[in-house]
């Protein structure tokens, strides 16, 4: 046992410049810290995160109140706890707080603290955050799902789409994997260069080019895969982030252009995109309460990867509703959408048994922070979206991955995608 000593929390910076809450935790001699990231497409369902809405100062947006909940309510219940007993001490900010949503302490101040629990006491057992959580060995890298053009809320160039990401499934490992990322996105530049476009990046470091239409970026993408001598569909995949939630009018969807259509048209739209580019994965294709949409969809796209993010907001209840209703194959996992990281862990588990692809995803306003590197390796999860290789807030994680692929050495295995 090694009791909580201290737990200081303080208001930092992510990566748009917004304020966000880090909080650091003591015990023995040691501490360990975390910082929570925050949304820009957010889910509806998702926890709740806490700003200070009236303060001006920040525009409303600073988090002091929460910096303020952890140093003083939350400090005094956990303080003297056990820093190995995870369970315990998210069972305690679950209750502390007492609502669904995280709505009293706000699912940023609880994360925090969470996170750099968790972070704590690997640091204590001296051993590496990946080993503490639910794999035991056989450790494998995921694939990484890189957004190599912005669009959507992450971008202002009009595009409908709010992530193009490529997935270098020809990657033998992690290392190979960045290779392959490295030679699309410098081959991608240059076919932005050569169209007189800007090359200036998104919230979440792929390129946020003017073009309105899905289509064109599409097209980019599939050139600079054959310019750099991959085969699409192949070596490398295209995958999407529709971010559907975004694009909604009365039950009618805006995905594909401008134009308002419905979920059958929108579907067979869908359909001639996923042939035309072979596009292997599509993540929230419609909202977040059109269940019926995401089944008729399903059923319609076999062997496509079918994701669902704003929809499950990493909650069980959800989840085990959209196994029910047959809506997707594969879930987004983001810790600050339930705001514990035993609660994550448990919505995990039960996609793995439900044979649902895990896929571990940072925040578009994110951090220095790598928790979601070592949670990827840790819960056997086989793939990884963590923005494109710019900016160093994404980077870190794909860096993370680098060090945890070294460290494995013979052992290290890629991890499969279907
Ligand atoms: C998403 C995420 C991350 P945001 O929609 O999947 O890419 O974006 O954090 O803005 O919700
Ligand atoms: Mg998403």
């Amino acid at each position: 046992m090694s009791k909580i000593l201290k737990i200081r929390a303080r208001q930092v910076f992510d990566s748009r410049g917004n304020p966000t809450i880090e909080t650091e935790i003591y015990s023995k001699n040691l501490s360990a810290s975390a910082i929570c990231p925050s949304g820009a497409s957010t889910g509806t369902y998702e926890a709740f995160e806490k700003r200070d809405t009236k303060n001006k100062k920040y525009l409303g947006k600073s988090v002091l109140n929460a910096v303020n909940l952890v140093n003083t309510k939350i400090s005094k219940k956990l303080k003297g706890k056990n820093i190995h007993d995870q369970t315990r001490i998210d069972t305690i900010l679950i209750n502390l707080d007492g609502t669904r949503q995280k709505k009293n302490l706000g699912a940023n101040a609880i994360l925090s603290v969470s996170m750099a629990a968790k972070k704590l006491s690997a640091k204590i057992k001296g051993v590496p955050l990946y080993k503490t959580f639910l794999i035991k060995n056989n450790y494998k890298l995921p694939y990484p799902l890189m957004n190599i053009i912005n669009g959507g809320a992450h971008a202002n160039n009009g595009l409908r789409i709010q992530e193009f990401m490529i997935r270098p499934d020809k990657a033998k490992s992690f290392s190979e994997a960045m290779h392959i990322c490295f030679v699309v996105i410098s081959n991608l530049r240059n076919l932005i260069i050569s169209r007189g476009l800007s090359t200036s990046v998104g919230d979440e470091g792929g390129f946020a080019p003017m073009i309105s239409s899905n289509e064109k970026a599409l097209d980019l993408v599939v050139a600079a895969i054959k310019r750099s001598g991959f085969k699409n569909g192949k070596d490398v995949s295209i995958c999407l982030d529709v971010a559907a939630n975004e694009l909604i009018k009365m039950k009618k969807y805006s995905i594909h252009s401008n134009k308002f259509i419905s979920v059958d048209q929108s579907i067979k739209k869908y359909k001639k995109m996923i042939k035309k580019y072979k596009i292997k994965s599509i993540e929230d294709p419609f909202g977040e309460n059109d269940w019926i949409a995401w089944n008729k969809l399903i059923k319609q796209t076999n062997s496509v990867q079918i994701i669902g993010d704003d929809l499950y907001v990493t909650n069980l209840e959800r989840l085990k509703k959209g196994f029910l209703n047959n809506s997707s194959n594969s879930i987004l996992i983001k810790l600050n959408q339930i705001g514990t990281v035993s609660e994550t862990l448990e919505v995990i588990k039960f996609a793995k048994i439900i044979g649902y692809n895990t896929i571990i995803s940072h925040r578009s306003g994110d951090s220095e922070d790598t928790f979601i590197a070592d949670l990827a390796v840790g819960t056997n999860s086989n793939q990884i979206k963590s923005g494109s290789l710019a900016r160093s807030e994404r980077v870190a994680k794909y860096n993370q991955l680098l060090r945890i692929e070294e460290e494995l050495g013979k052992k290290a295995r890629m991890n499969k995608v279907n």
